[in-house]
């Protein structure tokens, strides 16, 4: 692996860097072709396309029984690390739960109320390799929210992963289906035979499952674009070169397409990670790590300081911004757009992708440079309310008509002025 110099890179590796796409345009053709197949075919389409893609002849595509079975014949370790974590998801995520608020603004009662969305899909991501981390990660935040139905949509199989099943049942997750890649997403958003809509898609997926969240966004919500992962390292002096190696390999090794950058001011460092990762990359995943690795969004980097390296991750906006240095708070209070940060040596972004407690589900492409990750707002509904007072509209009485009669609204100022003609200063509210 190459050290690439920040201040050397031309326009077109910055584009590669700064405005990844992860291999998304060059298949949106494809997939608004697999959501109109779903679209207009519904289960035949999703039959078609588990054979096609994933190999798989479907009975029924509802498995929601599954998950009961799973959890019971699981591994013991296993059962318990899935609870484990999803302790720590659950506690982190109630910690979000607003509250409902009315406040006196000088006679105005006004508040905000919450409530959830009543039908959820959450796509749990399989195939390559499964993800009942992701399970508890979607469903468990929409659950602490209040959703009535949280409805997944897992990639079919002869055996359907058993731990991503038994993380299901952990989580609560009220319906399953099996079928995967952008066909799940338009399954869920359109609804099928098998599948009934939702209101929102979540989750995080390959480059398929992204481009399909972003064809069906104007006909159902999504969370945002979540996938294939990425990682940036902020690093100075003070990190370890196998540390830095072992975070870029780790999220390399999700996707072909995912993207892995590693910044620093430090020649010497940069040029001992760049090394570390040519001796880390190894085992089954070898491959996918080394492609995503190879790619012009990927890389070591090497700043002029600490400022210009901070900048080239500010204008990176990463999904899991990694910060091994040794001001790690001062550096990451310069930089605003992160999905999620993790600060000093012992903070791998895996133990965030597992068991930590925030949600791994986290804006990729950019995306963090106007939102956050999946949280629990993600599957509430707010309603502002207003109760004014006779004199609380008396006080913004002149405000209201004035300004709806700029507006050349007259029926906006006549509904004020209606309820203010007959009335006596101070008489009020008893
Ligand atoms: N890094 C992925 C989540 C994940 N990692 C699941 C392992 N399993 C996106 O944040
Ligand atoms: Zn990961």
């Amino acid at each position: 692996m190459d050290v690439r110099a920040v201040a050397d890179l031309s326009p077109d590796e910055r584009r590669a860097v700064f405005e990844r796409d992860a291999g998304i345009d060059d298949i949106e053709g494809d997939v608004a072709e697999i959501v109109e197949r779903v679209r207009t075919e519904g289960d035949v389409a999703l039959r078609e396309f588990a054979e096609e893609f994933d190999d798989t002849t479907v009975g029924s595509l509802d498995v929601t029984d599954a998950t009961d079975r799973a959890y019971d014949e699981i591994d013991e370790g296993l059962r318990d690390a899935i609870e484990d974590a999803a302790g720590n998801i659950r506690e982190f995520h109630e910690r979000q739960v607003p509250d409902d608020w009315r406040e006196d603004f000088d006679g105005r009662e006004l508040g905000r109320r919450y409530r959830p969305i009543d039908r959820v899909g959450a796509y749990v991501p399989g195939g390559a390799a499964a993800y009942p981390s992701s399970a508890l990660m979607t469903v468990i935040p929409a659950k602490v929210a209040g959703v009535e139905t949280v409805a997944v949509a897992t990639p079919p199989a002869d055996e359907l992963n058993p731990a991503t099943l038994a993380a299901l049942h952990v989580a609560g997750a009220d319906e399953v289906y099996q079928v995967g890649g952008a066909q799940a997403v338009a399954a869920l958003a359109y609804g099928t035979e098998s599948v009934s809509r939702v209101q929102k898609v979540v989750g995080p997926g390959n480059r398929w499952v992204t481009a399909a969240k972003a064809a069906v966004r104007n006909d159902c919500a999504i969370d945002f674009l979540a996938g294939p992962s990425e990682v940036c390292v902020l690093a100075d002096e003070t990190a370890d070169p196998e540390f830095v190696a072992a975070d870029l390999i780790a999220q390399a090794e999700h996707d072909a397409n995912a993207s892995a950058v590693a910044v620093t001011a430090d020649e010497e460092l940069a040029k001992r990670v760049a090394r570390a990762v040519e001796s880390g990359i190894e085992g089954e995943r070898a491959e996918t790590i080394r492609e995503a690795l190879e790619s012009d969004a990927s890389g070591v980097f090497l700043a002029r300081s600490m400022p210009e390296a901070v900048l080239f991750c500010e204008e990176y906006a990463a999904e899991h911004l990694s910060i091994q240095a040794d001001d790690d708070e001062a550096l990451l209070d310069r930089i605003d757009s992160a999905g999620s940060a993790f600060l000093g040596p012992y903070s791998p972004v895996a133990a965030g992708d597992y068991a930590a407690g925030p949600n791994h589900v986290l804006p990729t492409g950019g995306g963090a440079r106007i939102t956050g990750g999946l949280s629990v707002e993600t599957f509430l509904r707010s309603t502002t309310v207003q109760r004014l007072s006779a004199d609380s509209l008396d006080d913004i009485g002149d405000t209201v008509e004035t300004l709806a009669r700029a507006e050349g609204l007259d029926a906006h100022a006549e509904s004020v002025a209606v309820r203010l003609r007959e009335r006596e200063p101070g008489e009020d509210d008893e």
